[in-house]
């Protein structure tokens, strides 16, 4: 199936684009050469050897009917806002989890339990998702939560992934744009670390577009995991992008393309070198429990400073120069190497992990003394994922290309032996950012699939007017060769998927009735002297007024009820059905109102009754034979 010349075998050299990586290795580069760049890449392909490709591929991927996957796989739903959860390796969509979006089917953004859960920023309604991940466990995913992080308005949420709910969000307070988002790996996830981007001014109060003054910068953010609150920021020097830990719990660390802490395309590719900033946890624990910290801007959060003074380290923090502009930072899956990609750079460089004591006990004269390697594998870097068998995957954003590679005699080459590290190069389709192997972030990489995100799809797919899907693609690389298996449209964008083995992950069938999700409207039908499961009542409170009602398929609880023009009329419901996947609905007709309620769970959502006149309301859920039936009217008579 694969094309010779993607295969470019043991080369170090970079067979075309030569011109071009001598282009971006000047200072100079603008926006402009690289669009250009990004414009040429790849095209190499042809109609014949994609349709013997899918033949072969097709016996690899396909899940018959009835047949489960292997794997679950979340992927980011991008600047959409959810989380969604696909198969893998059939590349079916199992689920969508809202998140910072607002939700029509299940009501997200419009209950009154996600509401909650949203709290002062239910006021967005969009979001810009990057980076899912796995709470784990000795260096195992743990199949507890999922983590993922809000570009847009500076959020980081969690996802139960017993019932596949967002149940805690929390704004990162005075940073911008939290980015690169992981986990603490070993012990246990005790800390969400997510990277906030922007350098912004402190305090941010309007006085100052300077970026280059001393009280202008930017966080690290270390979030409980558990109770989902701050635990504390690390000040830094320039910007942060993309992030990892170790499988020590000791060290985490980020790429920063914006050392320079510029502003504009020229001023953040000045520098030839940017860096990767490492973190010591223990240390900044110690000074936090020595109340050595400082409060910024308000905020209650324990800041401590992690930047430089006159050249001299923090103890909490190590900066390591690395070429240029660099994007993604992966922890390699046999715990020895942070790798830092390059990006502007054809090269990633690796991080030795347990040189790292040695750096932040300066015994190093340059600190790039903890550089294993540096190989050179092709234009724009972003990602490297990890087999599990000493081999690395990485994608190549301006090549168009995932490239594979062999990271212990990338090492033996940087020493000047003559090895040849690079495996196989294999065409994508196309601009791939992300990558990512099955169990990649743990110490149990198994090396069968790779999943490839590309940015753009131009021809793949049938089209769609102006705005195209993005790509993801599946790759095989149980064997020795990468082959593509699967292209699998995608809106809008996911930046980042990550897969669990199926046994990893363990839901609930129906909803158990004391689950905290819905507590808190339980704890207000208790007031009410509400018995949920049996009740159906109206109950006037002045202008508020609470309707309880069963459902159970094919009747609501209450099939009419009436109120006052004006009155603020909240629904409750409770789904007495015991039978797995006999989810109802509930939506009040021209009144914005629907809301999802699965087998055992109560769902609320408040509106205005302002319009006099009589309203039916109806199932959403196509529950019984009598579905349509399911319905029942609410009289709202003129104020
Ligand atoms: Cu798009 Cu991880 Cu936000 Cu790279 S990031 S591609
Ligand atoms: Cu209940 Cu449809
Ligand atoms: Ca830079």
């Amino acid at each position: 199936m694969s094309d010779k010349k993607n295969q470019t075998p043991g080369s170090v050299e970079e067979p075309r684009g030569v011109s071009r990586r001598s282009f971006l290795g000047t200072g100079a580069v603008t926006g402009a050469v690289l669009a250009g760049a990004t414009a040429l890449g790849a095209g190499t392909f042809t109609r014949e050897s994609w349709a013997a490709a899918a033949k072969e591929a097709k016996s690899k991927v396909h899940v018959g009917p009835g047949e489960l996957d292997e794997y679950y796989g979340f992927w980011s739903g991008g600047h959409q806002g959810e989380v969604r959860v696909l198969g893998v390796p059939s590349m079916r969509e199992l689920m969508r989890i809202p998140v910072f979006n607002v939700d029509s089917a299940t009501g997200w953004g419009l209950t009154n339990e996600s509401k909650r859960i949203l709290g002062d920023s239910a006021k967005y309604q969009n979001g810009d998702c990057h980076h899912p991940h796995i709470s784990m466990t000795d260096g195992k995913y743990d199949g507890k939560y999922l983590f993922i992080n809000d570009k847009a308005n500076s959020r980081v949420a969690r996802i139960r992934l017993d019932i596949m709910k967002c149940d805690k969000i929390l704004t990162v307070p005075n940073v911008q744009a939290i980015h690169g988002l992981r986990l603490q790996k070993v012990p246990y996830t005790k800390y969400v670390f997510a990277n906030a981007e922007f350098v912004i001014p402190h305090p941010n109060d309007g006085h100052t577009f300077d970026l280059q003054d001393k009280n202008s910068f930017t966080m690290f953010n270390a979030i409980d995991a558990e109770k989902m609150e701050m635990a504390f920021q690390v000040i830094v020097d320039g910007n942060l992008d993309n992030s990892d830990a170790d499988y020590t719990g000791k060290y985490a660390a980020s790429t920063c393309y914006n050392s320079e802490k510029a502003y504009d395309l020229g001023g953040m590719m000045r520098n030839e070198r940017d860096w990767v900033v490492v973190f010591n946890i223990p240390r900044i624990e110690a000074a936090i429990k020595a109340g050595k910290f400082i409060n910024l801007d308000g905020s209650k959060v324990p800041v401590v400073d992690g930047r430089k003074t006159d050249g001299k380290d923090s103890e909490f923090t190590r900066y390591i120069p690395v070429p240029k502009n660099p994007h993604g930072l992966n922890t390699s899956s046999d715990g020895k190497y942070f790798i830092a990609n390059g990006k502007l750079s054809p090269t990633v460089s690796m991080i030795a992990i347990d040189r790292l004591d040695d750096l932040f006990a300066d015994r190093f004269k340059d600190p790039r003394e903890v550089i294993v390697a540096e190989p050179e594998l092709g234009l724009g870097p972003l990602h490297t994922t990890f087999d599990g068998r000493g081999n690395a995957y990485t994608t190549l954003f301006i090549d168009s290309q995932v490239v594979k590679w062999n990271m212990d005699e990338a090492i033996r080459a940087y020493k000047g032996e003559k090895v040849n590290y690079i495996k196989q190069k294999l065409d994508v389709q196309y601009q791939p950012g992300h990558n990512h192997a099955s169990l990649t972030e743990t110490s149990e990489a198994d090396g069968k699939w790779l999943v490839v995100l590309c940015k753009f799809s131009k021809d793949r797919f049938l089209p769609t007017g102006p705005l195209h899907p993005e790509n993801d693609q599946l790759i095989d690389i149980s064997g020795e060769e990468m082959k593509l298996v699967h292209d699998g449209p995608a809106f809008a964008e996911p930046h980042d998927c990550i897969l669990a083995r199926r046994d990893q992950i363990k839901t609930q069938k129906i909803w158990s009735r004391n689950d905290p999700f819905f507590a808190g409207t339980v704890e207000l039908a208790k007031k009410d002297g509400i018995n949920l499961e049996t009740d159906n009542k109206v109950i006037r409170d002045g202008n508020k007024v609470r309707v309880y009602m069963t459902s159970m398929a094919p009747a609501y609880g209450l099939t009419e009820f009436t109120v006052k023009q004006g009155n603020e009329v909240t629904v409750t419901i409770t789904n007495i059905d015991q039978i797995e996947d006999v989810s109802h609905g509930f939506v009040m007709t021209n009144h914005g109102a629907s809301m999802e309620i699965s087998p055992q769970q109560t769902s609320s959502i408040t509106f205005t009754a302002d319009k006099a006149g009589l309203h039916w309301y109806y199932c959403s859920w196509f529950c019984h034979a009598l579905h349509m039936e399911m319905v029942g009217r609410m009289l709202v008579e003129k104020a």
